[in-house]
């Protein structure tokens, strides 16, 4: 009886499996600037470095892999994610990529740039990513906290897919030192939000406050002499207009048309629901040929 009860849900088992929607596996992280999860988790590029030994270390010898740092059900990242485990998302597994280090694998930036954006989705998900960067005055010795962060610097609702990564840009404002960029990236077709830490190193503060004017100027000074050698010293060029602090403009790659992300989703879902019937057909060829051989013997 039992045992009849147990093949009967094995065979109901074995014969819902292919019925079922293509499981949430993993998922992404990004990739360029390079993130804590990218760089040192399971998979990560770079788990040679030191802080992500140390990272590790901290997490009992294993982190998760490096695009599954994801929630379920998130009404609100504040309320969900702790102060100083934002890196982690408060997820055990994650919790080295949280350690107050100033040498996590980073990305060299400067400010004004448009920084560009690539987030790896290795399975494609609808949603938008929140980017935030740590204010002025954040101190990499402590762990981040939501305080650091402010609001985002921008909101990208399905930016394109392109090369197996969402491409994004955003402008950064002014800053000095290292930083954090952290990533939300809440989708709309699952119940997951993800979260990620990429350590940005601006330029590192001027030494004095006299300093800063005075190389601009010898500079103008070096081509108005190059360019114009015949030129008294007493009619150099007229101050040149201040430039302005660029905005913290954002946007997604201008490559393609709103909507592309969505055809990608299912693209990438067509794409599975293919795999499984080239499946099916190979192997049901595989049988008629070889019902063939045998008719021919
Ligand atoms: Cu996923």
């Amino acid at each position: 009886m039992l045992v009849r009860r147990l093949a009967a849900a094995g065979l109901l088992a074995a014969t819902a499996v292919p019925a079922l929607p293509v499981p949430a596996m993993a998922h992404g992280a990004p990739m360029t600037p390079i993130s804590r999860s990218a760089a040192c988790g399971g998979n990560g590029t770079q788990r040679g470095a030191a802080a992500c030994k140390a990272a590790l270390k901290a997490t009992d010898g294993f982190l998760g892999a490096y695009d599954n740092l994801r929630l379920a059900n998130v009404k609100d990242d504040r309320a969900r994610v702790p102060d100083g485990k934002l890196c982690s998302a408060g997820i055990d597994l994650y919790r080295g990529l949280d350690l107050a280090r100033d040498d996590f694998p980073s990305t060299k930036v400067q400010s004004g740039q448009k920084l560009r954006i690539s987030y790896r989705g290795t399975i494609p998900h609808q949603g938008s990513f929140r980017l935030y960067l740590t204010r002025a005055g954040y101190d990499p010795a402590k762990k981040l906290t939501w305080d650091d962060l402010g609001s985002p610097l921008a909101d990208i609702k399905d930016p394109p897919l392109t090369d197996g990564a969402y491409r994004m840009r955003v402008t950064l404002p002014k800053r000095t030192g290292r930083h954090i960029l952290y990533v939300v990236w809440e989708t709309s077709n699952t119940p997951d939000t993800y979260y990620s830490c990429s350590d940005l190193v601006f330029p590192a503060a001027a030494a004095a406050p006299s300093t800063p004017a005075a190389p601009p100027a010898t500079r103008k000074a070096a081509v108005a002499r190059t360019t114009a050698p015949a030129t008294p010293a007493s009619s150099a060029p007229a101050q040149p207009p201040a430039r302005a602090e660029p905005p913290a403009t954002i946007d997604a790659e201008p490559a393609a048309a709103a909507g592309t992300g969505n055809g990608m989703v299912g693209f990438g879902h067509w794409l599975i629901g293919g795999a499984i019937v080239v499946a099916l057909l190979a192997a049901a060829g595989a049988g008629v040929t070889r019902l063939r051989r045998r008719k021919t013997h």
